[in-house]
């Protein structure tokens, strides 16, 4: 598409199947019946992608301290010799449910990945199944684990154990396009000889983040470099905020609340805008044992508004109907990177990890 043309409408309904809580003692079965349920909504709203949170099947684990055989039963297993993750008991009915449907899904889960030698490595994985293709078309390995390794051993310190439990993900950021999801998708055997006349005309691009992922602009920029057009995120965020010893932040419950969403919303709707794309940022919300997480769930419009927002902490569908060629408007102007990017600018972000401050004066 030449920068003059106005790109043609690529329309699609899309949905947050935002959770409630997941109690330790609810079973993989109630969980799996409520995503379920929430998929017959979708369904009855003529949604076509429907995104659930982080780790959705089972309560937030990394809050606890979990040893030996007792972990095995947050994971899923992901072993290449006997199929992939959609084999797994657990999700499967899930992905199926969603096939007779004709949705797209989303979703979170801890994966034990089986290697050639037998031993494993854990991700916190995020899945994207096409309905239209019946299989898994993408996968994520969240990258930007929070948290520590050892436990915080002060007493009445909260735990975000994910650097104990899980491994970096190893996939990168991988863009990937979902077939079927919007009419008339030009593919590679009709398309024109010169890529650029093809930008903005194919099947939907995806990019997939998991909840600490989306506060780091290098992760959606690096999806942006792939022409994002739908960036999909489910969370589990605590409804407050920790010192680095693990307590609570001092001030009161409403306003460290109000707080955590602000990060949450900031980050999802400026990174949203700099790269151009929409994004469908899930929680998993509500008090899980006890435990608070914070609600938020948005759908957010390319040029930075809330388009969709859920209304409660409960299990809630949150349907929006979205036009991907809103994209081109940023895409084609003030974020054309292939216009105004300055790379020979950029070598600290890849060299260099933490900040080094300059000299002293
Ligand atoms: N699950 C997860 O990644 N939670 C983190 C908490 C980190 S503390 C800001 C999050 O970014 O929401």
């Amino acid at each position: 598409m030449s920068t003059t043309e106005a790109p043609s409408p690529r329309p699609v309904v899309v949905a947050a199947c935002q959770l409630g809580p997941v109690h330790l003692a609810d079973s993989r079965q109630d969980v799996l019946n409520r995503m379920c349920k929430l998929l017959d909504q979708a369904a009855r709203e003529n949604v076509k992608l429907a995104v659930f949170p982080e780790l959705a099947f089972t309560t937030f684990f990394p809050r606890y301290l979990i040893e030996g055989e007792d972990l095995d039963q947050y994971f899923d297993i992901e072993d290449p010799s006997k199929g992939g993750i959609e084999q797994s008991p657990n999700i499967k009915p899930l992905f199926d449910h969603a096939y007779s449907l004709g949705i797209d899904v989303y979703v979170g889960y801890a994966e034990r990945s089986i290697q050639e030698d037998g031993s494993h490595i854990d991700y916190n994985s995020s899945a994207y199944y096409s309905a239209h293709a019946n299989k898994i078309v993408g996968k994520y390995r969240k990258v930007h684990l929070p948290g520590s390794v050892e436990p915080k051993t002060e007493p009445g310190a909260f735990q975000q154990l994910e650097k104990r439990y899980f491994h970096p993900g190893n996939l990168g950021f991988p863009a990937f396009r979902a077939p079927g999801l919007v009419p008339g998708a030009v593919k590679k055997s009709d398309a024109s000889a010169s890529p650029a006349e093809n930008n903005g005309k194919g099947d939907p691009i995806i990019g997939m983040l998991i909840c600490n992922d989306r506060r780091w602009a290098e992760a959606w920029r690096v999806y942006g470099l792939q022409g994002i057009e739908i960036m999909c995120c489910g969370y589990n965020t605590t409804a407050f905020q920790t010192t680095a010893s693990g307590h609570m932040v001092d001030m009161s419950p409403d306003a460290a609340e109000d707080l955590v969403l602000l990060h949450h919303k900031l980050s999802c709707q400026g990174n949203s805008y700099m790269n151009a794309c929409f994004s469908i940022n899930v929680a998993k919300t509500g008090a899980e044992d006890g435990n608070p997480l914070v609600g938020g769930t948005i759908i957010v419009h390319p040029l930075g508004h809330i388009i969709k927002e859920a209304k409660t902490k409960e299990d809630e569908l949150v349907v929006a109907s979205i036009d991907l060629s809103d994209c081109y408007r940023l895409k084609n102007t003030v974020f054309a990177f292939e216009k105004h990017r300055r790379t020979e600018h950029y070598h600290p972000i890849v060299e260099q990890t933490g900040a080094i401050e300059p000299e002293l004066l």
